[in-house]
């Protein structure tokens, strides 16, 4: 077991800055999404059912992780367990579990476990540790099971130290180093509970980066999961910070929606959080049968490719450090390097670059193995102490939806 400083120990992930959630469970087979259970008010023993012909014998740790690294993703977040409760581990916690009351019977997450390894990704748990709808005793707020559980007879402790903490436990001691564990939705749980998890945590792997949603007292956690889609200002966080991002409107398997982002839309939001410090956790929902929707994995692979050529822009890189935002596009930076991220529908003949601190060595497009010299042209504000950069873009590149300039 390691120790190390704070700092070292989330270095992996702020470098990473590109991961795939994925909400896989029983309600894959509904096909409307991960809050059916709620939005039904499916009565538990009808949801229960689900499980004896859940059988998703198509999935394949392999094709799945092999997708995450042709996306240029680095590590994987998955929904160990979601609001309906439903294991998708093997547990003793509670019968209600993949490997109990399937016939499927495997642990997908050990499977997963093992891939990620094979192919140099870092696997995280998802763990809805305050909402589930199937256990009568789960903390109460609005969002709980009230349709089958009566409120006043619920009894917390029973919940928080019979399944939500044994099942951590499991998850931090079945299958090795565990990168995060993505806590969500806190509303109704207390401080105590809250720093009673994180010590859980801390003590059984003092490595694991444990969420801000943990708790919903500000500050928790080692870095601040935004809201659901949000890409915040500039500055905003003074912590570490990812967006948690759905491909089309829904985070679990749907088969209504089909409003999906474009792969050049992804591709500029990726950009976009990179440019504020941020890091972007994008989100699949596999089918009930094990499958990632193919226009899903499509995108995914769009986006890898881009990665392949300008990754060297994004991972690793650092904040903009210009307070304001380009009308061109982002930026990014390494120590010595600059690189602006130019998106292709507004593509100028010169572009101008103010306030740097340095005079600029050169200029070149990333893609280009030759690294050929763009034009340029500079000039020095004694009395702001800065120079200013102007470039001679070359033109508009082809097939190229955001170009980066070195
Ligand atoms: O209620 C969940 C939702 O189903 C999904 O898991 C998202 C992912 O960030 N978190 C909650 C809402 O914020």
């Amino acid at each position: 077991m390691t120790v190390t400083s704070d700092e070292d120990k989330i270095k992996w992930w702020k470098d990473a800055k590109f991961g795939m959630f994925i909400h896989w469970g029983l309600y894959a087979a509904l096909g409307r999404g991960e809050w059916v259970m709620y939005e039904l008010n499916i009565p538990v023993r009808d949801y229960e059912r689900l499980a004896e012909t859940f059988n998703p014998v198509r999935f394949n740790a392999k094709t799945w992780v092999g997708l995450a690294k042709a996306a240029g993703m680095k590590y994987i977040v998955i929904t160990a367990k979601h609001h309906d409760g439903f294991a998708m581990f093997r547990s003793q916690a509670e019968p209600f579990n993949i490997t109990d009351a399937t016939p499927f019977r495997r642990d997908p997450m050990r499977e997963l476990t093992e891939e990620c390894r094979e192919q140099g990704i870092v696997l995280c748990f998802y763990y809805s540790h305050v909402i589930d709808w199937h256990h009568p005793h789960a903390v109460h707020n609005k969002y709980n099971n009230v349709w089958d559980y009566d409120t006043d007879s619920k009894h917390f402790p029973t919940y928080w130290n019979g399944l939500a903490k044994p099942q951590i436990r499991e998850l931090l001691t079945q299958y090795g180093p565990v990168g995060l564990l993505w806590f969500d939705t806190a509303g109704g749980l207390s401080k105590e509970d809250s720093e009673e998890l994180v010590e859980l945590v801390r003590s059984l792997q003092p490595d694991c980066l444990i969420n801000s949603r943990v708790s919903h007292y500000p500050g928790m956690g080692d870095y601040q999961s935004k809201g659901d889609n949000e890409i915040p200002m500039y500055g905003e966080d003074s912590r570490a910070w990812e967006t948690p991002m759905t491909l089309n409107q829904s985070w679990g398997f749907s088969t209504k929606d089909q409003i999906w982002k474009q792969p050049e839309a992804i591709i500029r939001k990726l950009v976009h959080i990179v440019s504020k410090g941020g890091n972007l956790l994008l989100n699949v929902g596999p089918d009930a049968g094990g499958l990632i929707p193919q226009l899903s994995a499509e995108r995914l692979r769009e986006v890898g490719a881009w990665l392949s050529v300008y990754g060297e822009a994004v991972y690793g890189a650092a904040a903009s450090p210009f307070p304001y935002e380009m009308e061109w596009g982002s930026v990014t930076v390494k120590p010595s390097r600059v690189y602006l991220h130019l998106t292709s529908d507004d593509w100028q003949r010169e572009l101008r670059l103010y306030g740097l601190k340095n005079k600029v060595k050169q200029a070149y497009v990333l893609s280009d193995p030759s690294r050929t010299p763009l034009e340029t042209a500079q000039s020095y504000d004694a009395g702001l102490d800065h120079h200013t950069l102007a470039i001679r873009l070359p033109d508009k590149p082809a097939n190229d939806c955001m170009t980066v300039i070195a």
